[in-house]
Parts: structure tokens; C-alpha cells; sequence
């Protein structure tokens, strides 16, 4: 055959003769484009605190809150390194506040969770409104709203931010802006909004202030804890996540952010689960106990034995099974939310 005959020859020229248009053809890519079930360059990945927190304790040397805007450690997924992304869809750091610091004010399109993982006293201003932080509470910042850190407390506090960044980036939709002063004016007490919409009541005339986004900003985690221990001791516990409560928007019963879902959950003693595999990749942070999460995909197979403090990441569709000799605790936060809104999300459970 000569070049003209020959398939491949005539099908490399062509490639080559359009490639100035910007034309590529769709069949040398189709099976990877629309792969037969989700293929993700996400990673499971633990990070043991132990080994973590003396790098945050140096950063607290190396630069101040007000420096940094934000003094975070990005938790970058070892397969995306670069992309400071812990999935493909979000962002996970931990951030240390030192004592008498202030993070300045500023605001973003970006939905931000903190969740907090040591240290009490620091607190964070959202919206004239201060919320102190506590190991195990949930805290959220709004679309759009101007945000402060600071501290009173007396030992370094460090936090989960959980921000939808690579959502936000995806659709080339981010803004931000630095607030006129470093800190926030408090314009409410604090508790203000647990009062308003945190006990089973609404204000008669409420209305929604944050939009899609739940107007709590703190769900206390002693409130959390005790949810879980009288569920597990009064009521069946679920083979596969043990006693699972999801955090919700007041308003709605919906999620407490428009991208991110959070739950925590409690491991009884003794828990062995079954494998599940669901369509979000979720992150967890390790509040009480110790346990083992093995998590297998295609021929991947990984094994990590989890301690208060820790974190570690369940990408897309890969299985996984927890267990817990003595019993935990484990927060969690997924961008399920987005799956459910496009009508792409899926679980499996092995039986
Ligand atoms: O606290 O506002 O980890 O804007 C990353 C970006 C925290 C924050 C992060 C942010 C923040």
C-alpha cells in the first residue's frame, strides 16, 4: 500500500493538516472522554496529624496570620499535585491561628466549612457575627460574606477549611475582595443565629440571609455527640456507616452549603462495616477514636490506620470499609449536593 491507501498514514495526516484549525478528532479520545464508569486521577491519601502538625507549628514561625491573609497547609491529593485540590472537585487545608492574630476580613464567591480540630477559644466573624470555635464544630462561611479570624485564646487553634475552589474554578466564576477594615465591627451576640434557626424554630418572619447556604453559622459538636451516642444506643445501627447523621440547612432540610454536603458519624466498638462505593469523594477528619479505612479500586488497594486528628480522602467510586476496634468519631464532607443537583449521584453497597 502507499501512503495515500494507508489508514494510518492518511488518518496521521490529517491529524497534522487540521491541527493549525484547532480540530482534533473526538474517536482517538472517546473512550476516555465518556468513560464507562467514573475514572478519577484523585488518590486515597491519609495524613497522620502526628506527622503534620510540626509543619504547621513552623509555619506559625515562619509567617504571620496577617502576612499570609491565611496561614493554611493545603492538603493536596497526591494525584493532583499543583492543583491545590484534595478531589478534583474540592479543597482541603488546615489552618493555625496563634494566639492574638488576626486573619483579615475579606470576602469570596467560594463557600467556605471550617471544622475544628484542636484548640478552643479562636473565633471566626462572619457577617457582624462572632462564633468562638471548639474541637468538633462545624462552622460555615456563606457565599459572599466577609469573614475574619482571630484569637484570644491562650495555645494555637487549628481548623478544616473545606472551600468548594475547584467548583468555583471549574466555571471560571470566582470574585473576592479585602474588606475596608482587618477586622470585623460586631454588630450581633454572639449565638444570634443558633437562637434564630438552631432549636427547631424559625424567626415567624425569617427570611433566607444567605441564599441557598444555611443561616447557622456553628453546629455545636457537643449537640453533634450526643446525637450519635443515644442513636447508637437506642436505635439499629447502619452495617455500613454505623450511626450517620447529615448536617442541614434549617430552612430547607437540604444541605448546609449549595456544594458541599457534611456529615459525622459514629463508629460503635467493635464495628466492622461493609463496602460501599458512591459517585462523590468525600474527606474526613478524624475527631475521637482510631480505626482502619481499607478503600480498593481496579487492581489499587490501600489500607490506613486512622487516628484522632487525621485526615484522609475516599476518591469517586472507589470501595471502601471502615472499622473500629474501640469505637470514633469521623466528620465527613463530600460534594454530593452537586451530584444530586445534576441528577449524577450513585451508590452501591456490597452486601
Ligand atoms: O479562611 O477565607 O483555606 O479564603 C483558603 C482560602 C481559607 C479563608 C482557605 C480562604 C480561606
Amino acid at each position: 500500500m502507499n501512503a495515500p491507501d494507508n489508514p494510518l498514514l492518511v488518518r496521521q495526516q490529517l491529524y497534522r493538516d487540521m491541527d493549525p484549525l484547532h480540530l482534533t478528532p473526538l474517536w482517538e479520545v472517546l473512550h476516555a472522554l465518556v468513560p464507562p464508569e467514573p475514572a478519577t486521577p484523585c488518590v486515597p491519601a491519609h495524613w497522620k496529624y502526628d506527622e503534620v502538625r510540626p509543619f504547621l507549628m513552623r509555619s506559625g514561625q515562619a509567617i504571620t496570620a496577617q502576612e499570609a491573609v491565611r496561614r493554611v497547609l493545603i492538603l493536596e491529593n497526591p494525584g493532583l499535585r499543583g492543583q491545590s485540590a484534595v478531589t478534583r472537585s474540592l479543597y482541603a487545608g488546615l489552618q493555625l491561628i496563634l494566639p492574638g492574630e488576626v486573619a483579615p476580613s475579606h470576602r469570596h464567591t467560594q463557600s467556605a466549612l471550617r471544622f475544628i480540630v484542636e484548640g478552643r477559644g479562636a473565633y471566626t466573624a462572619v457577617d457582624g457575627e462572632r462564633t468562638t470555635m471548639h474541637p468538633g464544630d462545624f462552622i460555615i462561611t456563606p457565599s459572599w460574606t466577609f469573614h475574619d479570624h482571630g484569637s484570644d485564646a491562650d495555645g494555637p487553634v487549628v481548623w478544616l477549611d473545606g472551600l468548594d475552589i475547584p467548583i468555583v474554578r471549574f466555571f471560571d466564576a470566582g470574585f473576592a475582595e479585602n474588606d475596608a477594615s482587618r477586622s470585623q465591627q460586631v454588630t450581633r451576640s454572639e449565638g444570634t443565629s443558633l437562637a434564630r434557626y438552631g432549636h427547631n424554630m424559625v424567626p415567624v418572619r425569617h427570611d433566607a440571609p444567605f441564599g441557598a447556604t444555611s443561616p447557622i453559622f456553628s453546629y455545636p459538636y457537643d449537640r453533634s455527640r450526643e446525637a450519635l451516642e443515644r442513636l447508637e444506643r437506642d436505635a439499629p445501627v447502619d452495617e455500613w456507616d454505623g450511626v450517620k447523621l447529615r448536617y442541614v440547612n434549617p430552612l430547607t432540610g437540604g444541605y448546609p452549603m449549595p456544594t458541599m454536603a457534611t456529615f459525622m458519624q459514629k463508629l460503635p466498638a467493635g464495628f466492622a462495616g461493609k463496602g460501599w462505593r458512591q459517585t462523590d469523594g468525600a474527606i474526613y477528619s478524624v475527631v475521637e477514636g482510631s480505626g482502619t479505612v481499607e478503600v480498593e479500586a481496579g487492581d489499587g488497594r490501600w489500607r490506613f490506620d486512622f487516628s484522632p486528628r487525621d485526615h484522609f480522602v475516599i476518591p469517586s467510586w472507589h470501595t471502601a470499609r471502615l472499622s473500629s476496634p474501640g469505637g470514633c468519631v469521623l466528620f465527613s464532607y463530600s460534594d454530593r449536593p452537586v451530584h444530586h443537583a445534576l441528577g449524577l449521584h450513585k451508590e452501591e453497597r456490597l452486601s
